[in-house]
């Protein structure tokens, strides 16, 4: 019989904005929508910037038809404005080999916004850069080889050099099954990349069993790069769960600290998740269930942060904490 494993909470030092409504949710949209989540946020030009996933066209089984990256804009992080027509597209990567866009993320670099997302194609999955200046250009500067995906960028050079975290999935060399952990990679331009390492392995977080991904884009603090990931655990003995036959996994957010020079250098990562699946929205309700997936952390300047996370594949939600707490957290779990 597999074990039962534990419930858990999030921690005392996040607070779900509005009680864990979504902040965006389908009836926001001004075009055909269905699940709205796992969207990258940050600030440019002196807006908040969120770019969503927005999967529609639901077969009635397991999947949907369409998905599509949207855009909105905020002057406050809470209440947006959504675009009328989608961000990025399908047909608008020029490659029939590409079938799905998806899971966007953003970093400001020098002025610039650059853009990570997962591109499934029929030869695998990859993962995309591109930057725009003006969210209507856009320019895509690199694609990983297959599978990778789950890219964040570091928001400036580190040793002269462009750094970013992922997620390559090693089906074969990790026993044939999910064993996933989290590396990084470095680059002089953002098209050539190379240099890369392990960061943490999926074993090295205390409540995941079965794979861990980046997160959020790391946000820069006195004490060290601060940045969200996931963690999934798998327990067999949980059953129907949602809109699908069978889903057996838990999406955790979790936090860790890294090294300012050397980010490959885990200060600390707190030892329990940050944000577990709690609310109505998050534990039942979605397309899936149990998922927590951070994709945007703002740091603002009075202290507090903000997290925003996809809960369950089917809404965007935010919650808030001060970055002294998640430190504090982080240095509980010190490794360095
Ligand atoms: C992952 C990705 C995410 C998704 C998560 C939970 O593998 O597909 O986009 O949020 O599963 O379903």
């Amino acid at each position: 019989m597999a074990k039962m494993l534990p419930e858990y909470k999030s921690s005392e030092v996040i607070t779900r904005y509005n009680g864990g409504e979504p902040i965006l949710s389908k009836k926001d949209i001004p075009y055909e929508a269905e699940c709205i989540f796992n969207a990258g946020v940050t600030k440019y030009q002196g807006k908040y910037v969120m770019v969503f996933r927005n999967d529609y066209r639901f077969d009635g089984r397991g999947a949907f038809g369409k998905c599509v990256i949207g855009i909105a804009f905020s002057q406050d992080g809470i209440r947006w404005e959504v675009q009328d027509k989608p961000f990025l597209t399908v047909e608008d990567m020029g490659d029939p080999d590409v079938t799905r866009v998806y899971d966007p993320r953003l970093t400001v670099i020098e002025d610039r916004c650059y853009l990570c997302f997962a591109v499934d194609t029929r030869h695998g999955l990859r993962g995309g850069i591109a930057v725009t200046e003006d969210f209507q250009k856009i320019e895509v500067l690199s694609l990983t080889v297959p599978d990778n995906r789950n890219m964040v960028l570091f928001p400036e050079k580190i040793g002269g050099r462009y750094m970013r975290l992922e997620r390559p999935f090693p089906v074969y060399s990790r026993g044939g099954t999910d064993r996933f952990d989290i590396w990084m990679s470095a680059s002089p331009d953002m098209k050539y990349w190379g240099e890369s390492r392990l960061l943490m392995g999926v074993e090295h977080v205390p409540y995941a069993n079965d794979k861990i991904g980046p997160g959020a884009p790391p946000v820069k603090t006195d004490a060290g790069w601060l940045t969200l990931f996931h963690a999934v655990d798998i327990d067999r003995t949980r059953g129907k769960n949602g809109w699908e036959a069978r889903w057996q996994k838990r999406y955790c957010g979790g936090i860790m600290l890294l090294d300012l020079e050397d980010p490959s250098k885990i200060i600390g990562m707190y030892q329990e998740p940050l944000i577990a699946p709690e609310t109505a929205y998050e534990v039942e309700e979605g397309f899936r269930t149990n998922v927590i997936f951070p994709g945007g952390l703002i740091l603002e300047e009075d202290g507090t942060v903000k997290i925003y996370y996809g809960a369950s594949d089917t809404v965007e939600c935010l919650a808030t904490a001060r970055v002294e707490d998640l430190i504090g957290l982080c240095r509980q779990g010190r490794t360095l």
